[in-house]
């Protein structure tokens, strides 16, 4: 692409620095024309820094608020005491726990136990037992953004296994947010995740996917975690998605219980998953839900 600088003489024949004439409007315009194009082929809906701003404001309080519970969680505890939890500080703090009633899921907070993949739904009858792991997966509306983050905590002290799946889940996640940048594609994102937790052993789960985010809960684009390099969308400034890889110690495989909701692994194995929302940005990333992986 041509580089114009801003004291050239304006591309538009004015006589005037470039600075001074359609700097801004050129930047502009293109960032629109860009905007437009991506909904009008992929129903991606890039950002404004209005949008950004709010979506980081939603992601304070996501984060704060799974620390709390990484503070709270001990053996004896209840999924349904982390559901208070988050339910009462998301409130007490403006923000409205996006789980709750969307498409018709009961409660405020994901909590998913050992082999339960995702979509866990807290409840009385869960008691958290040493050497358990859970997922506590949260996604705040804050004036109207949402942001999405989860982490896999310890109960207490874990087996060598638990703390496996926890580590690869974890550094899966790490491997793959440096990958997000203009030029890139969404497949590099599912190649970076799928390579490394096969090379140590792990599976990736197929059946639940990264996705967009922004004033809905889920947007376009989807975002494997599995996939070839080079392939899928072209990431462009403006873009915000979560990447939220789930790690099986067995094989990928899930089914869902008779709740409807809770998806487990087929063969019973451990899952673990840790989830940031990212943005896009003109040289690189921007991890709206900042947390240390
Ligand atoms: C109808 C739900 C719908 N879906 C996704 C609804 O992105 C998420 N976590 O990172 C995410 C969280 C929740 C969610 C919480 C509730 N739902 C769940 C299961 C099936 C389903 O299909
Ligand atoms: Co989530
Ligand atoms: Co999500």
């Amino acid at each position: 692409m041509l580089r114009i600088n801003r004291n050239d003489p304006c591309p538009c024949g004015s006589g005037l620095k470039y600075k001074k004439c359609c700097m801004n409007k050129l930047s502009s315009f293109s960032e629109k024309e860009l905007a437009d194009t991506y909904f009008r082929k992929y129903r991606i809906r890039l950002k404004t820094p209005q949008d950004i701003k709010g979506i980081k404001e939603a992601g304070k309080l996501v984060v704060d608020t799974l620390y709390l519970c990484g503070e709270k969680i001990k053996p004896g505890m209840t999924t349904e005491d982390i559901n208070t939890l988050v339910h009462e500080y998301t409130v007490s703090h403006g923000g409205i726990p996006a789980p709750l009633n969307y498409r018709g899921f009961p409660k405020s907070v994901c909590t998913s136990v050992n082999d339960v993949i995702c979509h866990g739904i807290p409840s009385k009858d869960t008691i958290l037992k040493e050497g358990d792991i859970v997922n506590v997966d949260i996604t705040t509306i804050l004036h109207g953004y949402h942001a999405d983050a989860n982490m896999t905590f310890f109960v207490g002290e874990c087996s060598d296994d638990a703390k496996k799946i926890v580590r690869v889940a974890r550094e899966s996640l790490k491997r793959a947010i440096p990958v997000v940048k203009p030029g890139n594609r969404i497949g590099d994102i599912g190649y970076t995740i799928q390579k490394y937790a096969e090379g140590e052993g792990c599976s990736v789960v197929r059946d639940y996917i990264g996705h967009g985010i922004g004033k809905n809960f889920h947007e376009e684009p989807e975002v494997p975690h599995y996939g070839k390099r080079n392939t899928g969308i072209e990431l462009v400034p403006g873009m915000v998605f979560t990447i939220e890889p789930m790690i099986n110690l067995g094989d990928p495989y899930s089914r869902v219980l008779n709740d409807d909701w809770t998806a487990v692994t087929t063969d019973g194995s451990l899952s673990a998953q840790f989830e940031q929302t990212i943005l896009v940005t003109d040289t690189g990333y921007e991890v709206l839900t900042p947390y240390e992986l």
